[in-house]
């Protein structure tokens, strides 16, 4: 009995310590499911990450374009946000490239 329990494979879902095809069916497509969604996480955070830089980029454009079109209030309101949002756009961008060297240093 005991032997069983650490036999015991992720796939056997009923735990009779046999793997049936519609067990392993299961499985894999829990598997699929979770490459998947990993794969879909990747690809938000690398958008986000790209969106954010592209934010931070873009950002003394806008306010040269506010100063143009004589949007003075504008003007003064991206410039007293700066400070706020480069911090958060550097957070933002740091803990992407956080996360991208720790899960690759785990494999
Ligand atoms: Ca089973």
């Amino acid at each position: 009995m005991t032997e069983e329990t650490t036999n015991f494979h992720p796939a056997d879902t009923n735990g009779d310590g046999k793997v049936s095809s519609a067990e392993e069916a299961m499985y894999l497509e829990y598997i699929r499911q979770e490459r998947e969604d990993a794969d879909a996480m990747r690809d938000a955070q690398r958008n986000m990450t790209w969106f954010a830089l592209g934010g931070l980029l873009l950002y003394p454009f806008a306010v040269v374009l506010a100063s143009l079109a004589g949007l003075d209030q504008a003007q003064s309101t991206l410039g007293s946000m700066a400070p706020t949002y480069f911090v958060a756009v550097a957070g933002i961008v740091a803990a992407f490239f956080g996360s991208q060297a720790l899960t690759s240093k785990k494999k």
